[in-house]
């Protein structure tokens, strides 16, 4: 036992993320990268960098021989899989850990339960959370999916169990096109995943996305460290998180993370998990858990204080939980801007040369990236290149530091999303907290409109 050398399964700014943690603990770190992240700040913090692979991500940051032999030949003890990549991956992580290195994630089987959408509901309903309507498991009888959706109502949404992020559901309005849409969706769920199995669930028409903070430490302990509402997303893809959200009460949140901190202490979940509800009219529905370290993750922390990246580190090494449930505050209101590398209003990619870069400061405010003037975004990768974190005592008050941080950022060279979030600051229905997941979409198509 005992960690101190940490391989980064990762790049851009989560590696820098984690690369933070782990020097604050006193670990080491290793950074591995593709040929085209050679110059990335992410391999010039760490303290070892080994190149494993050409720039495509699944010949590099996907290739488990290349990145299980650099933390062999660099001598890492364990290994953080960051977000995206690698993370969620249950045959990875049994892998790192027939090696003998320690695994900074949940247990392999809690990563490949949720992972299957099916069973993840399955699980969470004996757990105790309170799911959508719908088929109990998967569905593949017409006949048998008509006599659900009559018991349920129209609309029903039909789901692939391998599915997530919104890939593979077909909204179904009336029994007439079920049967179709069925077929569809099991013939795209295969041809997209490999796997044709769907399941069928009452079609929320309006809910906000609310998702729990959670953590176990593998022993039959377990936190929840509040909401985050995710609700403002553009095909799937999150722009804006906040914490906490701005209509659940703190009764409310007790009563659920209660609820969700249960669940996990009961399965014996082991580091960081996000469970994402949909919520319509004052409910909670259960859709689907994420056993990794999310994007949005700083907002929780700005909130609570507490360092998740740290926590992650030491459960894996096998240390208890570093906070009681009744020692955690929500204070204040924080925001996520999620900036990316695109034109603000065709959301067209814009990689290239960064010829200025200036991160806001003052109080409160906290940049995430690995920018820095110089520096060329590859086109290979995700196009979000910063994250702009702002706290405030109120919503108000954030709102208004967030203004003045987006003022002071300078990215030059490259199209950002700086200016849709400066003119999502000034929008009536984003400041009085009262969008659900639909709206953004539908004032993006106002304003070109
Ligand atoms: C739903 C739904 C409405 N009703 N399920 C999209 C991503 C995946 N995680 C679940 N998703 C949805 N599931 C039921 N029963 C609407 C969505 C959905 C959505 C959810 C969260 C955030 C943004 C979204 C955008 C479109 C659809």
């Amino acid at each position: 036992m005992g960690i101190s050398r940490i391989l980064i399964a990762n790049r851009g700014e989560i590696a820098l993320r984690i690369h933070r943690a782990a020097h604050e603990m006193g670990i080491e770190t290793i950074a591995v990268h593709s040929t085209a992240d050679a110059d990335a700040m992410h391999v010039r913090l760490a303290d070892h960098a080994v190149c494993i692979g050409p720039p495509a991500a699944k010949d590099s940051y996907l290739n488990v021989a290349a990145i299980i032999s650099a933390a062999e030949i660099a001598h890492a003890d364990a290994i953080h899989p960051g977000y995206g990549f690698l993370s969620e991956n249950a045959q990875f992580a049994e892998i790192v850990e027939s090696h003998n290195i320690t695994w900074i994630g949940p247990k392999p089987e809690h990563i490949r339960t949720m992972g299957d959408k099916v069973e993840a509901k399955r699980t969470a309903g004996a757990l105790g959370l309170p799911l959508v309507p719908g088929s109990d498991g998967a569905i593949s009888d017409p006949a048998e999916a008509a006599k659900v959706a009559d018991k349920i109502g129209y609309p029903v949404i039909i789901k692939a169990a391998s599915g997530g992020g919104g890939r593979g559901m077909k909204v179904c309005n009336t029994p007439e096109e079920l049967p179709s849409l069925m077929a569809q969706a099991g013939s795209e769920a295969k041809a997209a995943f490999g796997d044709a199995t769907v399941y069928i669930e009452k079609y929320l028409g309006n809910p906000r996305h609310i998702e729990f903070q959670v953590f176990g430490d593998g022993n039959g302990n377990a936190i929840h460290l509040g909401e985050r509402d995710c609700s403002l997303q553009r095909r799937h893809q999150k722009v804006l998180e906040e914490a906490p959200s701005p209509v659940i009460s703190p009764e409310e949140r007790d009563r659920m993370g209660g609820i969700v901190a249960k669940a996990m202490a009961d399965m014996g979940y082991r580091g960081a998990g996000t469970i994402e509800f949909l919520w319509e009219n004052g409910e909670f529905y259960f859709i689907e858990m994420n056993t990794r370290l999310q994007v949005e993750h700083p907002v929780t922390e700005a909130i609570t204080g507490m360092d998740l990246v740290r926590e992650q580190i030491r459960v894996a090494d096998g240390k208890p939980l570093s906070v009681k449930q009744e020692d955690i505050e929500f204070n204040g209101h924080a925001i996520e801007c999620r900036i990316n590398a695109e034109d603000p209003w065709t959301f067209a990619p814009s990689p290239g040369l960064v010829t200025s870069y200036h991160a806001a400061g003052g109080m409160n405010v906290r940049v995430d990236s690995g920018l820095y003037a110089g520096y060329k975004i590859p086109p290979y990768y995700d196009s979000m290149i910063a994250k702009l974190i702002v706290k405030g005592r109120t919503r108000e008050g954030c709102i208004m530091r967030l203004k003045r941080a987006l003022e002071e950022m300078v990215i030059g060279g490259v199209k950002t999303s700086i200016p849709l979030h400066q003119a999502l600051m000034n929008e009536p229905g984003f400041i009085h907290g009262d969008y659900t997941i639909k709206w953004l979409e539908e004032w993006l198509a106002g304003r070109s409109g």
